[in-house]
């Protein structure tokens, strides 16, 4: 047997085939998994559980039942999807745990997160991200109007892109130090993570010994997972 991680799906209503690659992936792989654990950026954008997007709820009946059949679904919130709450929890089953999460699994144990808060180098984002993590502007933003929210949310977006074509492809991956840190922080030496969309396992030096760091890949054309078993921890890609 074995426990499946995924991330940095973006599912939108503009992505059809990412949706209905997902659905699939439910049915065909998750759903004979130990567990299921989703490290953030399952959505594109998120602007308050009440958004009232049929996908959403399609998306939460599908993990619904996929946690009624016995496979527990865990979720990370990413740096798109940081909203996502309560509600959405309770509709489709996912137990929400915190930015970073120690778990043992087949005696292995394994430090998993979204990867935002590894990118140090990128200043102004981690300055944005403390911003937009405020509880108090968090719950500002959700009492205005849906249409309100959205507009704010395309805004951040296209701001956000027109920041990123500025900067370089380094500052927007891990720092190493911070790796390292993230490693001795709690310990261990297996780390599994999303949001660089670098998809790879890197072996990572650290002055007690060997780490490995494993990077989940963005869906776009294809899947994208890792698989622990009591044997190893692959990372698989797989058509739709
Ligand atoms: O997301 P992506 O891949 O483009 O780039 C990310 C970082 N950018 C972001 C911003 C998101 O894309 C915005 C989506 C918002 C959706 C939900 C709205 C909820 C609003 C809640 C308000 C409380 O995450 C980007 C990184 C990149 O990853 C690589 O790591 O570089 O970071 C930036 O681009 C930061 C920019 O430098 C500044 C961000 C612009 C937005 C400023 C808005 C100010 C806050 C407004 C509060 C209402
Ligand atoms: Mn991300």
């Amino acid at each position: 047997m074995a426990t499946l991680f995924i991330a940095d799906l973006h599912l939108s209503v503009q992505e059809p085939a990412i949706t209905a690659g997902f659905l699939h992936f439910l049915q065909r792989q998750a759903a004979h998994a130990d567990a299921l654990y989703i490290l953030g950026d399952l959505f594109e954008i998120w602007i308050g559980d009440d958004d009232p997007c049929p996908l959403h709820a399609e998306i939460a009946l599908a993990l619904n039942q996929l946690t009624q059949r016995g496979v527990p679904c865990f979720f990370i919130h990413g740096n798109r999807d940081f909203l996502i709450g309560k509600d959405f929890a309770r509709a489709s089953g996912m137990t929400i745990l915190p930015q970073e999460q120690l778990l043992t699994l087949y005696d292995r144990p394994i430090l998993i997160l979204h990867g935002d808060t590894l990118c140090t180098d990128d200043l102004a984002y981690q300055r944005y991200r403390r911003r937009v993590n405020r509880r108090w502007l968090q719950r500002l933003f959700l009492m205005l109007p849906l249409k309100r929210r959205m507009r704010i949310a395309q805004r951040m977006r296209s701001s956000s892109q027109q920041a990123n074509r500025a900067k370089s492809a380094t500052i927007m991956d891990v720092n190493p130090q911070a790796v390292a840190t993230a490693f001795s922080r709690h310990d261990v030496k297996w780390m599994i993570h999303g949001h660089t969309h670098r998809p790879a396992i890197h072996t990572v030096i650290l002055p007690d010994g060997k780490a490995h760091r494993a990077v989940l890949g963005a869906w776009h054309q294809q899947g994208s997972m890792i698989k622990v078993t009591s044997e190893s921890v692959e990372l698989v890609e797989f058509p739709f």
